[in-house]
């Protein structure tokens, strides 16, 4: 039999259970076993990161019943399964999650206390796999999360990056770059499934021939290139229940049996660099977050972990022997934002090319399967391919695509006659200038659902990006509003404040978020919000401490803690919040004695390499935080902290500090953004604007817990229809005009008044977010959150109300909006059964 092929002749093997037990005495033995037999260590040469695979192993172990009984179940079951198609999965660390799903977590932190090691200093060790940007990556991650948690028979597909999102570091204030070497030690939670290796092919050209079988003419494509695929799996457990699901991830190598002909006639090296050049393909993620760049390998990326995925799904089929024909009723598709919308013209080749479908047969099936999640409505985030570099690295896909498109003008043809502008918006190739595929377009076209990811984000999507789709598919449309796991974001993350929220209201809210109404009882009582308070403060004490460790300043837990976290972008408005900083600065030169409220500004955010301006905020912020920090005039009354490499497993330690949760991007700018949730369910306040999911948010938690501020989106598009002036505001505001003053003179950068031009003039000049138009309305909002903060009591009720009222923005409520909505897709429940592997 081929190695990798299942063997004939099924032995019979039994694994007992009794090494997977799950009490401290069993989980003290098996860690120590795995010290010794898998790191290979003994104590007095092991290392932190030895002991951290020794219990990593330890967990996985107990996954595995899980994991095997699942997918046992739902092969034997033939069951009708998700497919999340994403570029990225941002999931942070496994273990403490892990441990949490399982139930284990104090177990273990016994068994490792006892054995006289440090617990926090092992979850610690772990190296989070960042294979991912931002927001879309992470959702990904929950949404993984909470299919596992509600039963839902899923996969999530992706790339292994070898090195994800790198490592920030702040040199001179200003961000450096290092590679995320994250795989160096290993990765305990992954295994290789080289057996189930798929291949792909690029480039080269295509030709017809007459099939025999069917005397039709068919399209073959002779590639210049084959790349490998290979699977790498790692179990997703839900949350106390049985399912385990899988993310699987592929790896790029090179194919076993191309460039023989070079290998054969001596030239070795050539043989060997094709496989350096194979697996560049999933060397590195890309590190921009909304903003599409058009490079070849990007592309050969989005197509190899495609085909990958799409292969394995029809091997599943045919595994499970269920024909072809029914591809779409054992697969629902999610395509998370355009980077997998290739998966269009795959699905069609591959039915056609590989399994001689008809085109009809194809279309309906790849329809009816594919469903496009779009993620962002900036414009300078949409996939666009020129057709040069298109048609060398996939010409098939390419004479796909614009079949797919003559048939779809048609459509249009039809229904609008005359529309000629119509046809070249709509059409899947932009005519204007080089010719370039729209992989929106194909993604709306190849799908039977469309959906925005915050209620407005969909209006917006219908009304402008997505207009026309919309006129011509009402029924595709609808929203699905982001959500995000109370077991990391809480549960792991927050534990004290999960202890006491569970000692009022029992633990069912962990797996229906909306029991969190309950708190609202205990809003009056004097006692209860004593030790909320108390929390929030012991939370703020342990970042104080971290911060005085990670950035040798020292703050004061007492002040308002007032946190902007996530990607550096012009449109979410860093340099807003540091306008406000600076003019509070400037109240204090004018009026030392001036009344403040203490505050504490902490940032964290990674900017795109090539983003100079983002770069540029990062730079301001150090700048400002030098400046204000070190001034006696301020007498600590105001601090500022940029918090380097702000990643998973730092946010976990971020969001519960939190007081205030600065979400003040511009109002049709932000799709939805999750962070806005994840600090709100940990009881802080937000202050934002009228955007993305922060309209829901506080619609739930009531106008009068909630500081708005600023323009809302019909005034945006107002202003800037009527001709915006950056300068108007300017002159006109003396607080404002001192405030970008104080930058411009040098007042950050010991006198260089070159060294924020760059910030400065796009301010005055250009503003395409509307700084300036915000600012007084933002400035005033942030008074009033200061006065707000000096009633301790009065601030607490509203932080208990925010936690109390997030019920919604769980991602099990999206998920299962999903699945009723989109996928059609129902739970299975895994019965634990004592485990028999193969014949018995
Ligand atoms: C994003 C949006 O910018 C966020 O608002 C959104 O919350 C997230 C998940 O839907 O997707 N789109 C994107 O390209 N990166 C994001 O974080």
């Amino acid at each position: 039999t081929a190695p990798n092929q299942p063997i004939e002749c099924v032995p019979t093997i039994v694994v007992e259970d009794d090494r997977t037990g799950l009490s401290v005495e069993t989980l003290k033995r098996a860690f120590q076993d795995n010290l010794f037999y898998i790191q290979g260590k003994f104590a007095k040469i092991a290392t932190q990161n030895d002991y951290y695979m020794a219990l990593a192993y330890t967990v996985r172990d107990r996954l595995l019943r899980r994991w095997l009984t699942t997918a046992e179940t739902y092969t034997h079951q033939g069951v009708r399964t998700v497919a999340y198609l994403s570029a990225e999965f941002l999931m942070g660390p496994h273990l403490g999650n892990n441990l949490i799903s399982l139930g284990i977590y104090d177990e273990a932190k016994q068994a490792i206390g006892e054995l006289g090691l440090d617990f926090d200093a092992l979850l610690e060790q772990e190296e989070e796999p960042g294979l991912g940007n931002g927001g879309l990556g992470r959702l990904a991650a929950c949404y993984l999360d909470s299919m596992a948690t509600l039963d839902i028979p899923s996969i999530g597909y992706g790339i292994r990056y070898e090195f994800g999102i790198f490592d920030q570091d702040i040199r001179d204030g200003w961000q450096f770059e290092i590679t995320d070497k994250w795989l160096r030690y290993g990765n305990p939670w992954e295994i290789a499934r080289p057996e189930w290796s798929v291949e792909v092919k690029l480039g080269g050209h295509t030709e017809t021939y007459m099939d025999e079988m069917t005397s039709r003419q068919r399209v073959r494509w002779v590639p210049a290139e084959v790349v490998m695929g290979i699977p790498y799996d790692t179990p997703i457990l839900g949350y106390k229940t049985n399912t385990a699901t899988t993310l699987r991830l592929w790896s790029a190598a090179a194919a076993e049996s191309f460039d023989f002909a070079a290998f054969n006639s001596g030239d070795y090296f050539r043989a060997v660099l094709q496989k350096t050049v194979s697996e560049t393909l999933t060397k590195v993620l890309y590190p921009n977050d909304e903003s599409f760049q058009g490079k070849k390998l990007r592309l050969g990326q989005q197509i190899f972990f495609v085909s990958c995925s799409l292969q394995d799904m029809i091997l599943i089929l045919t595994r499970q022997g269920i024909p072809l024909d029914q591809f779409h009723e054992k697969f629902a598709i999610q395509l998370n934002d355009t980077h997998p919308a290739i998966a269009v013209a795959e699905l069609m080749r591959l039915l056609m090319d590989e399994h001689a479908f008809e085109w009809d047969a194809a279309w309906s099936i790849t329809q009816k399967t594919l469903a496009y999640t779009n993620h962002t409505l900036l414009p300078e985030a949409l996939e666009r391919w020129g057709l040069g570099l298109f048609g060398t690295l996939l010409p098939r896909h390419l004479e796909i695509i614009y079949e797919i498109n003559s048939r779809f003008l048609e459509e249009i043809r039809l229904k609008f006659p005359g529309d000629n502008d119509r046809l070249n918006r709509m059409s899947l190739i932009d005519e204007a200038g080089e010719r370039h595929v729209r992989m929106a377009h194909l993604a709306c076209v190849g799908s039977h659902a469309i959906n925005g990811v915050a209620a407005l984000h969909s209006e917006l999507l219908k009304q402008d990006v997505l207009r026309d789709f919309y006129e011509l598919y009402p029924e595709k449309f609808s929203n699905k509003t982001n959500g995000v796991t109370p077991r990391r974001f809480m549960v792991l993350s927050n534990p004290r404040l999960t202890k006491l929220i569970t000692s009022k209201i029992g633990d069912g809210w962990i797996k229906h978020l909306d029991d969190l109404r309950k708190l609202e009882a205990f809003v009056e009582d004097a006692d209860f919000r004593q030790q909320w308070r108390q929390i929030k403060f012991d939370i703020k004490q342990d970042l104080a401490d971290y911060i005085k460790q990670a950035n040798g300043i020292d703050v004061d837990p007492a002040s308002l803690f007032d946190i902007q976290a996530k990607r550096i972008h012009e449109y979410k408005r860093q340099h807003l919040d540091v306008l406000h900083i600076i003019t509070l600065y400037n109240r204090i030169k004018a009026n030392p004695d001036v009344d403040i409220t203490p505050r504490t500004f902490i940032f964290g955010g990674k900017a795109a390499p090539g983003y100079y301006m983002a770069k540029l905020i990062i730079k301001l912020v150090n700048s400002v935080a030098d400046v204000v920090n070190n001034d006696p005039d301020v007498r600590d009354r105001i601090k500022v902290v940029f918090l380097k490499d702000y990643n998973v497993k730092f946010a976990q330690r971020v969001y519960p500090a939190a007081d205030l949760s600065e979400q003040i991007s511009l109002a049709g700018k932000e799709a939805s953004g999750t962070g806005n949730m994840k600090f709100s369910m940990n009881g802080s306040l937000t202050i934002g604007t009228l955007d993305g999911a922060n309209v829901e948010i506080r619609e739930e938690v009531g106008a009068e817990n909630f500081f708005l501020f600023g323009l809302t989106t019909p005034e945006v598009y107002a202003l800037k229809a009527q001709g915006y002036n950056p300068w108007q505001y300017y002159n006109s505001n003396p607080e404002l005009k001192a405030a970008i003053d104080r930058i411009a003179s040098g007042g950050f950068s010991n006198g260089d008044t070159n060294l924020f031009n760059a910030l400065v003039s796009t301010l005055l000049y250009k503003d395409d977010y509307l700084l300036l138009a915000d600012y007084q309305s933002y400035v005033d909002c942030q008074d009033g959150v200061s006065r707000a903060y000096r009633d301790q009591d009065h601030w607490t009720r509203l932080s208990i109300l925010n936690s109390a009222r997030m019920g919604k923005f769980s991602s099990d409520r999206s998920i299962r909006e999903y699945c009723k909505d989109i996928w059609h897709v129902k739970p299975v429940a895994i019965e634990l059964k004592e485990y028999v592997q193969a014949g018995a």
